[in-house]
């Protein structure tokens, strides 16, 4: 999130799209209903009558997957209508930089499509600026053809009211009233904000989704205020803080990018290709060297590269979650480790995964209960006497019986306390990953391969008399330190890249540095006061980069540093004194006059400016472009272009099935959820006795009229099919799913929670034995919502 849950209360309009904030996060939705109080306009753009939308004063409906259209259609209609904020857009977005003059968006592709080695790929070449010399070339009357609003302008001008109402099934006047209620927000004294969740991001276009409401926001002057912002409403409850440390396969912690074996041979080659000149992460060098000392201690040495050798090298192949699946399929992994995670449940087409599963020689599954993936060799319709792989359990303690912080949709980490001891052998995940790897390289004593990096890695954090690692040692590596002293470091601008500062992970410094008030690492303070009455209590928990609550605020101020709204001012520059002020941490050089931070508003972009048009960054188009769903009922009507050329595909095996365009077999769109009752795949959640009974049951929310052509009314049991399986339910019938008029043609959407499965307390068919196989280029998540399903009546 560029703001935090907190902040919401300061919006003017909140466009909640693609989230069902009141079921999947109630205490964010706390601040929304602040928002309502004070007058605040709320909309929701959902296919479902969500818990969310009930509460909000306009609700549109749209055809699962048609978000693109949707957004374009708004941005359409504040260009025509003159809505966007055109100082901040001129001052603070690339709208005025030229682009190469053959970049073109024909027929839905972009130029530089490419075959190379049988795969699609774009050559990014007609998607960059024109130079002069080191200078970026621009038009500020905004007028050259070539300029990024007017490329915008022609892009999205075919995307006006009725072709995207065709296309999403959205009635126009409902249309109309979002774009003009959301439109408002683009006025100086006023704030837009958005919120999204999985909605948005679980589709073959995720990433273009969010991007196209990245271009929304920046047009109406939104990005860096308080009540604005792009809100993505992240997972389980550590999610934020788990991509920080490198979850992502492409990633190392701080989302440094991973080593490549192919293009990285060198510290000295990494540096020079992924560092760019201008911009914050031209600092780069300093947080990876600094990342390389933490890990390799005294053993990095200038000479030697920082050790930079050592590191594990990526291979450069998908090691994302379905490649690795299709991997396993293919029988080209043979041992795997789960933890955290139920993928026989939570995966895409479960009926396929688990078959792969069947070819691992061993599986590790570390977790607190026995799940369904631990028990994927005893499924339902499975012969155990088949299946060679040896399964370990091994129990894990859960977050109330150890201690460490966790890191909330809004940045903030917290200090989490333990509660109770863990039952029985039950251990923390820290314990197992560490004396795994103690384990690990005692069995290297006795030889093999490359045992210089198994050897030289730090991993000293025993606790005297504890069986447990101590935590806060990895904390304090986390955090970093300087290398003399050992003394913990207040924050990234310390980092050095001589070796003489060593950090884990550079974006999270400072959050173990001690307060000089709470007397306590930043992390655990809780000091509950909001001195600017804005909602900031910059002394509770710290919010990384810096303890900065609201991104790139140098945007809340024109560029002389007056508050565009001067109602709520947020950073402003004060003359007389030759100082800003500002409730939170500036995300700018403060010590500059604010013409100069003024130009570099966006600091982390290396031309410092928020990209409407994205010339990096994006493996699928530099602009947000419609394209169908993989499953879809319809052709696409923007374009010949079916779907997203880029997508995660599998064509080979036994991922390859999809249903055909326009299926008479499968014509309702199909989509899965989150509900308030369970957690993600229930594992938890259906081993807890009183969540078991509130919901015991598998269902699809089916419209009354479908259910009328079915003959099936609430609480009968329906088979729900997809090309991939069919599962067994109950119908809930309540006018939570209606059906939509998609261009002329009336179109069933069905939801599902992904919630069951065959073990635990209260067991249920898994939606996912339904999902399909493909996914976003950039991000690789699943096209969990908007696939094909037939649905009738049960025996
Ligand atoms: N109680 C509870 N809380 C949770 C979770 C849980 O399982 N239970 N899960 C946690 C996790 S891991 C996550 S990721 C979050 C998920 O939280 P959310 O992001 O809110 O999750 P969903 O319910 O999957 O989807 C949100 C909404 O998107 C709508 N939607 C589906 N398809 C589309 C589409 O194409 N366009 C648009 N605009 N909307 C669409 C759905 O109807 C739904 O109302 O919640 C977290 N919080
Ligand atoms: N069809 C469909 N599929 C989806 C989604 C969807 O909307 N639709 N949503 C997706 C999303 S957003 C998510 S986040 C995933 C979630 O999918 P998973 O992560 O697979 O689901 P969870 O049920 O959260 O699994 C977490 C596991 O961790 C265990 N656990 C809990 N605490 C600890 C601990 O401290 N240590 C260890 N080692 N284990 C612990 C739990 O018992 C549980 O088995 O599902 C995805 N799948
Ligand atoms: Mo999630």
């Amino acid at each position: 999130m560029t703001n935090h849950f907190v902040d919401y209360r300061n919006a003017d309009v909140v466009l909640i799209i693609g989230s069902n904030t009141a079921e999947n996060h109630p205490m964010g939705m706390k601040w929304v209903m602040k928002a309502k109080e004070r007058g605040a306009k709320l909309i929701a753009v959902d296919p479902r009558v969500s818990k969310s939308a009930s509460m909000c004063h306009v609700h549109a409906r749209l055809r699962p997957g048609t978000d693109i259209a949707f957004i374009n259609g708004m941005i359409n209609y504040i260009i025509e209508n003159d809505l966007w904020f055109k100082e901040y857009v001129l001052n603070y977005t690339n709208a005025s930089f030229l682009i190469h003059p053959d970049y073109k968006c024909e027929d839905g592709v972009f130029s530089g499509l490419t075959h190379i080695d049988g795969k699609l790929s774009y050559d990014t070449t007609t998607w960059q600026y024109q130079m002069d010399g080191d200078q970026i070339k621009k038009d500020p009357t905004l007028q050259d053809p070539n300029c990024v609003f007017q490329i915008l302008k022609k892009h999205v001008s075919r995307y006006d009211i009725k072709t995207v109402c065709q296309i999403t099934g959205t009635p126009e006047d409902t249309y109309r009233k979002v774009c003009e209620m959301f439109a408002s927000s683009g006025k100086p004294d006023k704030s837009g904000c958005v919120i999204y969740g999985m909605g948005i991001t679980m589709h073959s276009v995720g990433t273009q989704n969010a991007r196209a409401l990245c271009i929304l926001q920046l047009l109406l002057g939104n990005m860096g205020i308080p009540g604005g912002g792009v809100n993505p409403q992240r997972g389980e409850q550590n999610v934020q803080g788990s991509t920080d440390m490198a979850m992502l396969h492409g990633n190392l912690p701080g989302y440094l990018g991973m080593v490549y074996a192919s293009k990285h041979k060198t510290l000295a080659e990494y540096i020079e290709k992924e560092t760019p000149k201008t911009g914050y992460w031209s600092n780069k060098p300093k947080f990876f060297i600094s990342q390389l000392k933490a890990w390799y201690g005294d053993k990095a040495t200038k000479e030697n590269d920082f050790c930079f050798d050592w590191l594990p090298k990526h291979d450069g192949k998908n090691r994302s979650f379905m490649s690795l699946i299709d991997y396993m399929a293919k029988g080209e992994i043979k041992g795997c480790f789960i933890t955290g995670q139920n993928p026989a449940v939570g995966g895409p087409s479960t009926v396929q995964a688990n078959k792969a599963l069947e070819n691992l020689d061993w599986l590790v599954v570390y977790d607190i209960f026995e799940i369904e993936t631990a028990a994927f060799w005893k499924r339902p319709g499975a012969d155990p006497s088949k299946i060679k792989t040896e399964v370990f359990l091994l129990p894990a303690a859960m977050s109330f019986e150890k201690e460490g912080s966790i890191t909330n949709s809004g940045r903030w980490m917290q200090w989490r306390y333990k509660a109770v001891n863990p039952p029985g052998e039950a251990k923390s995940d820290l314990w197992i990953a560490y004396n795994l790897f103690k384990a690990i390289r005692k069995e290297y004593q006795s030889g093999g391969k490359f045992t210089d990096a198994i050897f030289n890695l730090t991993w000293d954090y025993d606790k005297p008399g504890d069986e447990e690692p101590d935590i806060e040692k990895v904390a304090a590596e986390i955090n970093g330190y300087e290398v003399a002293t050992k003394k913990v470091i207040p924050g990234f601008a310390s980092l050095a890249d001589d070796g003489s500062t060593a950090c884990g992970n550079w974006c999270l410094s400072g959050y173990w540095y001690e307060d000089p008030d709470a007397k306590v690492p930043a992390c655990k303070r809780r000091i509950n006061k909001d001195p600017s009455g804005m909602g900031v209590f910059p002394q509770y928990s710290f919010a990384w980069p810096a303890n900065r609550r609201i991104a790139y605020n140098r945007c809340s101020a024109d560029p002389a540093g007056n508050p565009w709204n001067p109602k709520k001012p947020y950073a402003r520059w004060d003359a007389v004194a030759g100082k800003w002020i500002i409730p939170d941490v500036p995300d700018f050089k403060a010590t500059e006059p604010p013409e100069v931070s003024a130009k570099d508003a966006f600091i982390m972009s290396e031309d410092g400016h928020g990209r409407l048009f994205a010339v990096k960054g994006l493996s699928d188009g530099p602009l947000p472009e419609h394209y169908e769903p993989f499953e879809s009922p319809f052709k696409n009507l923007i374009s010949k272009q079916q779907n997203n050329p880029m997508a995660l595909i599998f064509k080979d095996g036994m991922f390859k099935q999809l249903a055909e365009i326009g299926s008479d077999k499968y014509p309702c769109v199909a989509i899965t959820i989150h509900v308030v009752e369970h957690y993600q795949s229930g594992a938890t959640t259906r081993n807890c006795p009183s969540l078991a009974e509130i919901s015991a049951h598998m269902f699809v929310n089916i419209s009354p009229k479908l259910a009328q052509k079915i003959g099936v009314k609430n609480g009968d049991d329906v088979i729900v099919e997809s090309v991939r399986g069919q599962i067994t339910c109950k119908a809930a019938v309540n006018g939570v799913c209606v059906p939509l008029i998609v261009n002329g043609k009336e179109i069933e959407v069905i939801s599902m929670p992904y919630s069951w499965g065959f073990m635990g307390l209260t067991t249920g068919a898994s939606a996912n034995d339904l999902t399909p196989f493909v996914g976003d280029p950039n991000s690789n998540i699943p096209e969990y919502k908007a696939f094909l399903c037939n649905v009738r009546k049960a025996n």
